[in-house]
Parts: structure tokens; C-alpha cells; sequence
């Protein structure tokens, strides 16, 4: 068989380019394909010359017997008309829909978008290979689990993988580097904050699943209650044979860990950083700031680190509580100081609303938070209800959600920067959640603190080119981008 998977177009804009990453499941997906003696293809819309307008163009070139859509929940829209025009260029095209919206409300996106044959609950490594085996053979899809078919029904559940060294290695021959380097510009896909003269970035992911239980994620609900307890990692030494392919055959010199939780265990913390050392590389993660000592930050920066981005989200105890993040406020001071002392760039994930009854005054907090840490970076998101998380039951149930006419709600805005939300919150309304975000991330980014202490860094005129690039696309995106637009179309 042959499958094309495809990433429908981002929603960000221009704003996609400072934060673009590899679609590394799809790629995933396409190498487990190949495995199976299938021919697979991915078209990865976000970084394609002509966007939606590449697709017709891509089917007639690749053929495809089975059409891969992954779907987060704003590309909804757009993998809608990308799933009507594969089928308007053949009936017979085969067409299924992943990822963590598809996940989350399968039998609704069946209902949504006509042009969808199935939709692959949870992890698609085995289900995707078994599909295009089963489509060859002529085979009916009833006995393939993980499965919502348009024409029967749910095919029961799939265990999660248990052994994540199991997993086709990633073929990123499939990627399109140029196309990435084109859009990404002199930073690549390097985590956002990371610029460095000649950095050469790609996305590494050690495990699966997180122990917490966060009421606005939605982790949870793309790995399934079946991958109760929570954590799988990849072993050291597979993850250390895919960082010397990355190194040696692409010539990458900074790894994202793109992990939920990191580092799985500190032992395994300690096993990877030692083995990084005489690597060379540099490296940046994500991570929650319980465990780390300051040890591990001493080990981390020797190990090449250069940043982290710790999940914060509030300055208030009682809404730390409420969101179920597990951690404290002490904690998050903490560990900013710890990780600046060895020099590691901080980037604090701050949101508003994080959960649905937060007030204006505990944002406050999360403002003081911020004055207090002093990160090298932040984010200030509006809280996204998403399908599966607490926090979606919760404005569902209260009647936050808007609606479109068509009895949908307009998924295209269920970013983390909607513009104006098509949501509210117990004490904001929509506008209200817009101006405090507006206000927050000019705060911080607009400063004449932050712009020389980012001019302070710069060492290089590629540095500076990045540094100006992102600095006009921040700008762009809080005056007029699409926030901007939508105040204006409001009246705000
Ligand atoms: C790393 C990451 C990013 C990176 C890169 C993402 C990428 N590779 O494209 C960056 C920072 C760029 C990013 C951006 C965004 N992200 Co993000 N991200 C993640 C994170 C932490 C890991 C993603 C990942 O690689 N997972 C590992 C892979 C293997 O899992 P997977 O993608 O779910 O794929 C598996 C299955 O879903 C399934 N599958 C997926 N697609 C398909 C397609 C087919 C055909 C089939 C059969 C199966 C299938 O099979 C895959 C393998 O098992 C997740 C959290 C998480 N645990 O998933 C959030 C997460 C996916 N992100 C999320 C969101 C909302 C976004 C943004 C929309 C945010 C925004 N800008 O407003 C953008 C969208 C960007 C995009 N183009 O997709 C949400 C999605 C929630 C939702 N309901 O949509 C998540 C779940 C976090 C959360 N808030 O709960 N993200
Ligand atoms: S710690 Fe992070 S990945 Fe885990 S549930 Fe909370 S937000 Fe999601």
C-alpha cells in the first residue's frame, strides 16, 4: 500500500516559524509503515511552499492508496478541506485521521468531516501498519483495534506500546531539511531561544506518558487510561544509536528533548548526561521543577544543556492546587535560581487559566512569579480547553463554550494564542482573557530590560539576525497579527 501522511497548514502564521519542529510522529509513523513493506510519504503542509495549495499537486505525484491526516485540535478546519479535496481527487482514496483531537472525540470528527473514512484512537505505530496490511489484503478493518470506523462503529482498544525500543527507528530521510531551514530561518527548528551560530537542531524523545494528572493537558488523554501508570522511556543506549545518526548522517549539534516529563528518572538523567558529554552536543528540554537538584543542573550544563522550560503556569498556591500540577510555588523559585546559577536559559511556561475559576488577582500572582524568577523567557497562554482534559468537562458543562453556527465550536481558535477566545472563564470573559495576555507578554517582551539583555547576548551577526527576526515576529504578533486584527474587528 501506499500512505501519504500529512501535518494540515499551522494557524500560527509567521508566528509557526519560531517554534517549528519536525513532525517526528508522522514520521514515525511512516517509518513503522516501511517497516512493514509498505511505501510511505509525508507531506508536512506547515513547511511547504503553497501550503493547502501543495496538496492537490503532492496526491498527484505520490498517489497515494491511504491518506494520513494527524490532527491537533486547531487544525481541524484545515484537515477537513485537505480530507474533502483527497477525496474529490479520488472516492476510492482511503483516509484516516490521528493525533491528539482525533484521540479525544473520534466519533464527533467522523460526524464533522464527511470525507473521513476512520480515525486511529491513540498511539498509531501498530494500528497504521495493521490498517494498510489489512486494506492490502483485501481484509475487512473490523479486527484491527483502535479504530473508530465510519462504517463500524469502535473496533475495541489497543494496548499501548510497552517497549518504546521496539519502535522503527525514524527514517528522517522523509523530511524535507531544506524546506525546514527555509522557514525556520538561521535559528532552525532549535527549541525557541536557542540561537547559535551554525545550529543544526532536530527532536529527540526519550518517553511517554506523565505521572500528572494537569486539568488543562490533554497527555493523558492521547496516551489513554491503558498507559496507566504513566511513564515508558526509550533505553539510554537506543535513544544514544538515534543522537549519533542525528549527528554523524545529519550533522545536528543541539537536541530538543520533547518529552512530557523530564528527565523520566534521575537515574536515567544521570546515564544520558554522562553519555553526552564527550558527544559534544548542546541540548535543551522541557521540564517540571520537581526532583532536580543542584547536582543535576551542574551535571545538565556540563552535559551541553542550554536551556530548559519548566511548566509553571501560576503564582498562586490555591491554583497550583486546583490545576493539579504538583508543584509548588517555593519549588519553582527554587529551581530557577538553581538552574541560572549554573547558566542554564530558563524559559517559565506561564498561563491564564489554567483552571477555570482562577481570578484576576492570582494572575497577579503569576505577574509577581515572573518579577520574582526573573526567567530568561516566558510564555503567557490563555488556558485552551481541550477535548479530554478536566478543564474542557468544565467549561462544557458551565456553558463557557462558544459556539459557531454550526453547532461546532470554532476549533481553528483553540491555540494557545487564540486571539480572542471562543471560550470564557468563571472571572474573565474572553476580552478580558485577551487584554491580560496582551499586557503580560508586552510586559516582559516589549521591555527595554529584556531587549538589552537580549542585545547582551548576541555574539554573532547570524545571532542577530535570528534575534531580530523573532523580535519582529513578537512585535508583529502582539500589534498587528492576528491578535491585533481580531482586537480591531471587535472593537477592542
Ligand atoms: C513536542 C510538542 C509540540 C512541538 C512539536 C510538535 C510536532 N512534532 O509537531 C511544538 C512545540 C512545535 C508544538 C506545537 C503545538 N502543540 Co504541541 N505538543 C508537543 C508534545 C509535548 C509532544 C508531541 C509529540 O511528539 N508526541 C509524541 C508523538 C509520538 O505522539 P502524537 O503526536 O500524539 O502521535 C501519536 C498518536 O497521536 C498517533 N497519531 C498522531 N497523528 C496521527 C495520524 C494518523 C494518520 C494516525 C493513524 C495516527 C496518528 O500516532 C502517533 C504515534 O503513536 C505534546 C504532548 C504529547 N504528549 O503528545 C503537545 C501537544 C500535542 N501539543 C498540543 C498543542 C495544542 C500544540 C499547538 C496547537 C499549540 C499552539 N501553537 O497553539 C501547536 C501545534 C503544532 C503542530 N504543528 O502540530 C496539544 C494538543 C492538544 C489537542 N487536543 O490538540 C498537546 C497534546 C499538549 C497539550 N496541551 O495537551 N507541540
Ligand atoms: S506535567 Fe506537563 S505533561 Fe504532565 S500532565 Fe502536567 S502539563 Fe501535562
Amino acid at each position: 500500500m501506499r500512505v501519504l501522511l500529512v501535518r494540515p497548514p499551522s494557524v500560527l502564521g509567521r508566528m509557526s516559524r519560531q517554534n517549528l519542529q519536525h513532525p517526528t510522529n508522522l514520521v514515525g509513523l511512516a517509518s513503522e509503515a516501511s517497516a512493514r513493506g509498505h511505501e510511505a510519504g509525508l507531506l508536512d503542509l506547515e513547511v511547504t511552499p503553497g501550503g493547502e495549495d501543495a496538496f492537490r499537486p503532492a496526491l498527484d505525484r505520490f498517489r497515494p492508496d491511504v491518506l494520513g491526516v494527524s490532527v491537533v485540535t486547531p487544525h481541524v478546519p484545515g484537515a477537513a478541506r485537505l480530507l474533502e479535496a483527497a477525496k474529490s481527487w479520488s472516492r476510492d482514496l482511503f483516509t484516516v485521521a490521528g493525533g491528539p483531537h482525533a484521540t479525544a472525540l473520534p466519533a464527533d470528527l467522523l460526524d464533522e468531516i464527511p470525507a473521513l473514512d476512520a480515525v486511529c484512537v491513540g498511539e498509531g505505530d501498530r494500528t497504521l501498519p495493521e490498517l494498510l496490511d489489512a486494506r492490502a489484503d483485501g481484509a475487512g478493518l473490523g479486527a484491527v483495534p483502535g479504530l473508530h470506523l465510519r462504517d463500524g462503529g469502535f473496533t475495541g482498544h489497543r494496548d499501548v506500546v510497552d517497549d518504546l525500543d521496539t519502535l522503527a527507528p525514524l527514517d528522517r530521510t522523509l523530511l524535507d531539511w531544506p524546506a525546514y531551514a527555509a522557514l525556520a530561518g538561521r535559528k532552525g527548528v532549535a527549541s525557541p531561544g536557542v540561537i547559535r551560530r551554525g545550529i543544526r537542531a532536530a527532536q529527540v524523545h526519550l518517553s511517554r506518558g506523565c505521572y500528572a494528572r494537569c486539568v488543562f493537558c490533554s497527555t493523558n488523554a492521547v496516551w489513554g487510561e491503558r498507559a496507566r501508570p504513566g511513564i515508558r522511556r526509550r533505553s539510554v543506549g537506543c535513544v544514544l544509536a538515534e543522537i549519533d545518526e542525528l549527528a554523524g548522517r545529519w550533522g545536528i549539534n543541539h537536541l530538543n528533548f520533547e518529552d512530557d516529563i523530564f528527565p523520566p528518572t534521575l537515574r536515567y538523567l544521570e546515564e544520558l548526561c554522562e553519555a553526552l558529554i564527550p558527544r559534544k552536543l548542546t541540548w535543551s528540554c522541557n521540564a517540571r521543577v520537581d526532583g532536580l537538584r543542584r547536582e543535576h543542573f551542574e551535571l545538565m550544563a556540563a552535559s551541553g544543556c542550554l536551556k530548559i522550560d519548566f511548566g509553571v503556569e501560576s503564582g498562586s498556591e490555591r491554583i497550583l492546587e486546583l490545576n493539579q500540577k504538583l508543584v509548588t510555588r517555593e519549588r519553582v523559585v527554587h529551581v530557577f535560581a538553581e538552574a541560572k546559577r549554573v547558566g542554564i536559559l530558563r524559559t517559565a511556561y506561564l498561563m491564564l487559566g489554567s483552571h477555570v475559576d482562577e481570578t484576576p488577582e492570582e494572575v497577579e500572582l503569576t505577574r509577581r512569579l515572573a518579577h520574582e524568577i526573573r526567567p530568561d523567557y516566558l510564555t503567557f497562554t490563555v488556558g485552551c480547553p481541550y477535548p479530554g482534559t478536566q478543564l474542557w468537562d468544565d467549561c462544557k458543562q458551565r456553558g463557557y463554550l462558544d459556539y459557531l453556527p454550526s453547532g461546532r465550536p470554532d476549533w481553528k481558535r483553540y491555540g494557545y494564542y487564540p486571539g480572542l477566545p471562543p471560550w470564557r472563564f468563571t472571572h474573565f470573559s474572553a476580552q478580558q482573557m485577551l487584554d491580560t495576555q496582551r499586557r503580560f507578554l508586552r510586559g516582559f517582551y516589549l521591555s527595554p530590560r529584556f531587549v538589552l539583555r537580549m542585545l547582551g547576548r548576541v555574539r554573532s551577526l547570524e545571532q542577530l539576525q535570528a534575534l531580530v527576526v523573532a523580535g519582529l515576529d513578537v512585535t508583529h504578533f502582539l500589534s498587528s497579527g492576528p491578535v491585533g486584527r481580531l482586537r480591531r474587528r471587535v472593537g477592542g
